[in-house]
């Protein structure tokens, strides 16, 4: 296979020329292939089996032990000039960065196969989907992109039809951390990406195109690209609302997505058109539609059960490839709270378990998965149109402070809403975990320009339409002085989002405080679970003291910003510390 794209057949040259591999293999996509990458990875080493009889169809990998989450001190926006790139992005000089990599990228695939992948994001025949070629020298890549996207002869049809594509050159190189760069140029859609085998620095397609790139491209176009899953939520009534949700990598949006309902919910059916990424575009109708341009789940492991998300756990029963996880002396896949009455037997580094030691599988352990294994895999996931929104939601990690639900008063409130989150970092970046940090729109590590100028845009929908979605934050994690979680979270977060649809259907009225709107503490429906009404209390209480503390904390983060941060923006926030002032006094 080759192209009729003379800019993909030039480029695949270059880059042939300059890494020198000893072959080279265009990706068709086809199960046949996935099967000859496995068996190779089987021959090599870099996968084994795992039990057929509990796992068919499932492998595990081992990453170097220093390869095991996105590096965000290592990860460059190279815009030609930085104050486009923020100081919420590392930044470096195009040419300079080109040449750091290139010199990396010399010979960097001799005596290896490189594989030439064409890939789309989203929806084959969606008018909202985007085309990109990754260039990699890693089966491992080529066996988890199939997974991921919509890979192979379908999307280079597209990419020759359409003419465009976004450039990713992929290589684990010696794996040497040293030696170990993300760097994207967004002016040139290119990303070049050495040294590390693992999904949110490799799978091109996923942080580095549909985020960092995407967003730059959404902002000069019109349109948003998000770290956010999008969930179906049917009432009994069978009318359907879909919810957009931003929270932090680690933070349960794959459990959200695929909830299940508590008893008393039944009625309710709940389906997942996406779980980490969300392209949000404004409609003639004046509504916010989404599409999600992946096709498959990267989750966290750990803490992964039947009852915690049977969904999930069904999802990764078969054809999942595990990276990191421990296993058993069956053979069997193992991560901590798996709770299936099994032990460890060798832990995640190969090595015999011992508690002693350390966990069996990281704690950033993954799996990949097709989303059409999930049973509440939403069809309109592959709907060209995407779904439109009634909801976006915002969230993050924080023992205290944020109340288990609130509404913003208007579009540009939701937006300060947004632009301020916090959370507490996880296992899914190297360095920080435990660390509370802002997270804008759970966009940190993600967005691929100035957070100003993000803001900005975010802003700008406003005019353009009445009838963009509520906005919303939840904390599923706020704590009691003991250090125990108040809210039981996993599906009986159900109970908090069948509030957010009814105020999106009009049905439920709220008390407004200088936060947002609230629920009335009855209309959370606490019955068949262990909540007491003071529990309630506390996690929709608002302390004016503690967010006026907090106002001053936004305001300093802001200040870093200077003077590309939007007016209105700093205008919302004057207005709300304001309210706050006012109910202190
Ligand atoms: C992810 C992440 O892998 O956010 O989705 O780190
Ligand atoms: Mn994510």
């Amino acid at each position: 296979m080759t192209t009729k794209n003379d800019a993909l057949a030039k480029w695949v040259d270059e880059v042939a020329s300059r890494t020198k591999p000893d072959n080279i293999v265009w990706c068709d996509g086809s199960d046949a292939e996935f099967d000859r990458m496995v068996d190779q990875m089987l021959d090599s080493g870099t996968l084994t089996r795992l039990n057929e009889e509990t796992n068919p169809n499932c492998y595990l990998h081992r990453s170097d032990p220093s390869d095991v989450a996105r590096v965000e001190h290592l990860t460059y926006v190279c815009s030609k000039d930085k104050e486009d790139a923020g100081p919420n992005n590392n930044w470096m000089d195009p040419d300079e960065a080109h040449k750091k990599v290139d010199d990396l990228f010399a010979g960097c695939m001799q005596g290896r196969t490189m594989y030439v992948i064409p890939y789309c994001m989203g929806p084959i025949d969606s008018p909202l989907s985007r085309n990109g070629v990754e260039i990699t020298d890693s089966p491992y890549v080529v066996a988890n992109m199939k997974i991921m996207a919509r890979i192979g002869a379908p999307a280079l049809e597209r990419i020759e039809r359409e003419g465009t594509f976004v450039k990713g050159l992929h290589s684990t190189g010696d794996l040497d951390p040293e030696k170990r760069f993300i760097m994207h140029f967004p002016e040139e859609l290119y990303i070049k990406s050495i040294g590390s085998g693992y999904g949110g620095n490799a799978l091109l397609g996923k942080k580095c195109h549909a985020l960092r790139i995407a967003s730059w491209q959404a902002r000069t176009e019109g349109w948003l690209a998000e770290h956010m899953l999008i969930v179906g939520l049917e009432s009994p009534q069978g009318e359907t609302h879909y919810i957009a949700c931003a929270f932090p990598s680690a933070c349960g949006k794959t459990n959200l997505a695929m909830l299940i309902p508590p008893e008393q919910y039944k009625g309710w059916k709940v389906t997942t058109v996406g779980d980490d990424i969300c392209w949000l575009h404004l409609r003639d109708d004046g509504r916010l539609w989404a599409i999600n341009p992946e096709s498959g789940y990267f989750g966290v492991v750990p803490g992964t059960n039947e009852w915690s998300n049977k969904n999930a756990y069904d999802t990764l029963k078969s054809d999942a490839i595990f990276t990191n996880v421990g296993v058993t002396e069956n053979n069997e896949p193992w991560w901590e709270e798996k709770d299936d009455g099994k032990e460890p037997a060798i832990d995640w580094k190969g090595n015999p378990y011992d508690a002693e030691v350390g966990p069996a599988a990281h704690p950033n352990s993954r799996f990949t998965v097709p989303a059409k294994n999930n049973p509440v895999y939403s069809p309109m996931a592959d709907n060209p149109d995407g779904v439109p929104i009634s909801a976006v939601v915002f969230g993050g990690r924080r023992k205290d402070l944020a109340p288990l639900v609130y509404e913003a008063k208007d579009w540009a409130h939701g937006v300060l809403v947004g632009a301020s989150c916090a959370s507490e970092m996880t296992a899914a970046a190297i360095g920080g975990a435990g660390q509370i940090r802002r997270d804008p729109m759970a966009m940190k590590p993600f967005c691929g320009y100035n957070f100003a100028d993000y803001f900005a845009h975010w802003l700008s929908f406003e005019g353009k339409s009445d009838k963009l979605p509520k906005i919303f934050h939840v904390n599923w994690f706020r704590r009691d002085q003991d250090g125990k979680f108040l809210w039981p979270g996993f599906g009986e977060n159900m109970r908090v989002l069948a509030w957010i649809v009814e105020r999106c259907g009009g049905q439920r009225d709220a008390r407004e405080t200088p936060i947002g709107f609230l629920p009335n503490v009855e209309d959370i429906d606490t019955d068949g679970i262990d909540v007491s009404s003071e529990t309630m209390q506390a996690l929709l209480s608002v302390d004016p003291a503690k967010w006026e503390q907090e106002m001053l904390a936004i305001g300093e983060y802001f200040s870093e910003f200077g003077d590309r941060m939007p007016q209105a923006l700093l205008a919302e926030l004057d207005k709300m510390s304001s309210a706050l002032q006012s109910k202190a006094a």
